[in-house]
């Protein structure tokens, strides 16, 4: 089947009892057992059946198996947010004395976790330019576990060839873990390049309708097995309501992805010829450094980008408060266009200095467009940044 239609039936059959096609929200903390020998068979995993939710629930494995499916991966697992589903990738292959490899460009959350708590669990991380492939090949140690990247690469959008990576990644013996968060397996599917691990924020792209917040990993069974099991004890899991929310959210993802990629490359455009704006950063533009790596692992571009306004960080500040359409806030991947100060926001856990390393300038400025008529964002853009 095409990818489409695995997104809306994929994994999906009307329910065996009643015949809904909605699948049951199985909206409980625990399952009965019919004994004390057959509690304890399942306890000892000697019979298939539900414990308590956060050990499996229907609703969320449904939702687990979705996205294996359109990763083309062997199984996978939900967590209560994009943060605890890396967290609980890293802790499954890291322990305490080993090291990890990460790009140096990530959303900054994911920085602040490998920044300010690993270190504290004894996992040391370095932080690298992934695409210069020798720096990559120099930083991993005989310890290192782990190689994690993000492409394209919150906020900058930078462009990662994965297959590469994949290759220094191997040549080492250490697994390379994607966040595809950006592109969704509509538009990239890393573990076809090779990749071991795929992460997600279900909380954007997945979901599409900024009402919740989580987390999904996929890969091979015997990593997703051992991940499984620490899973249930660190109890980062998510609720059968919000599984329900990203299945029913998932139906429209190929036609949402189309119109955000479709207005992200209108809005990219018209403002690479802005007088005001002095660099625009979209991997379907010809001046992208990583536009060609991204025609190639990409089937289109995507719904985000960034920009440096000339004025600096004071015209950012007027343009994010001039908006009128657009709505100045984080996250990203809803039906809202949303607009933000990474240095200032998402971002933050960077020092200046470590922000300019990464080329994320005082008066960058991103957006995640969103599906709303191109016309009418352009017009918004265009009025507030006529204020500056
Ligand atoms: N990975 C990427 C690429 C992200 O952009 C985010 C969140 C996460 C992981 C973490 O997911 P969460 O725990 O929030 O579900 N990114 C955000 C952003 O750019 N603005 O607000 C959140």
């Amino acid at each position: 089947m095409h990818i489409e239609t695995n997104i809306v039936h994929g994994g999906q059959h009307p329910d065996k009892l009643t015949g809904a096609l909605s699948p049951p929200i199985y909206q409980t903390s625990t399952f009965a057992f019919r004994d004390a020998d057959h509690g304890a068979r399942l306890f000892k995993r000697e019979e298939e059946g539900y414990i308590y939710t956060r050990y499996r629930n229907p609703t969320i494995d449904l939702l687990a198996d979705k996205i294996a499916l359109l990763e083309s991966a062997e199984a996978g697992l939900v967590f209560a947010s994009g943060l605890a589903a890396i967290f609980n990738v890293i802790v499954t292959l890291v322990k305490s004395g080993e090291h990890i490899v990460s790009d140096d460009t990530i959303y900054g959350g994911t920085f602040g976790l490998f920044k300010n708590i690993f270190p504290k669990l004894g996992i040391d991380v370095t932080f690298v330019d992934t695409v210069n492939r020798d720096k990559l090949t120099s930083v991993i140690r005989d310890n290192t576990k782990l190689v994690f990247i993000e492409t394209p690469a919150n906020p900058t959008l930078k462009i990662i060839d994965i297959a590469k990576c994949v290759e220094v990644a191997h040549s080492k013996n250490v697994d390379l873990c994607v966040d595809n968060t950006f592109l969704t397996p509509y538009l990239q599917k890393p573990i076809e390049l090779g990749a071991d691990i795929v992460v997600h924020s279900a909380t954007k792209y997945f979901g599409g309708h900024g009402d919740i917040i989580g987390g999904i990993v996929v890969g091979g069974k015997i990593f997703m097995e051992e991940l499984w099991k620490n899973a249930k004890d660190i109890g980062a899991s998510n609720s059968p309501f919000n599984a329900w929310l990203v299945l029913r959210g998932l139906k429209t993802l190929a036609v949402r992805m189309d119109r955000h990629c479709e207005n992200a490359e209108k809005i990219a455009e018209y403002l690479s010829k802005h007088n005001k704006i002095e660099n625009v950063y979209y991997p379907g533009l010809f001046s992208h450094p990583g536009h060609e790596i991204a025609k190639k692992q990409m089937s289109k571009f995507g719904g985000m980008l960034g920009f440096d306004l000339k004025g600096g960080k004071e015209a950012g500040k007027i343009l994010m408060n001039s908006v009128k359409l657009c709505i100045l806030a984080v996250s990203l991947g809803d039906a809202d266009t949303l607009i933000e100060h990474p240095a200032s926001m998402t971002h933050s856990t960077y020092s200046d200095e470590e922000l300019l390393q990464r080329g994320i300038k005082p008066g960058f400025v991103r957006i995640s467009v969103g599906l709303e008529n191109v016309n009418d964002l352009i017009e918004d853009l265009e009025q507030a940044l006529n204020v500056i």
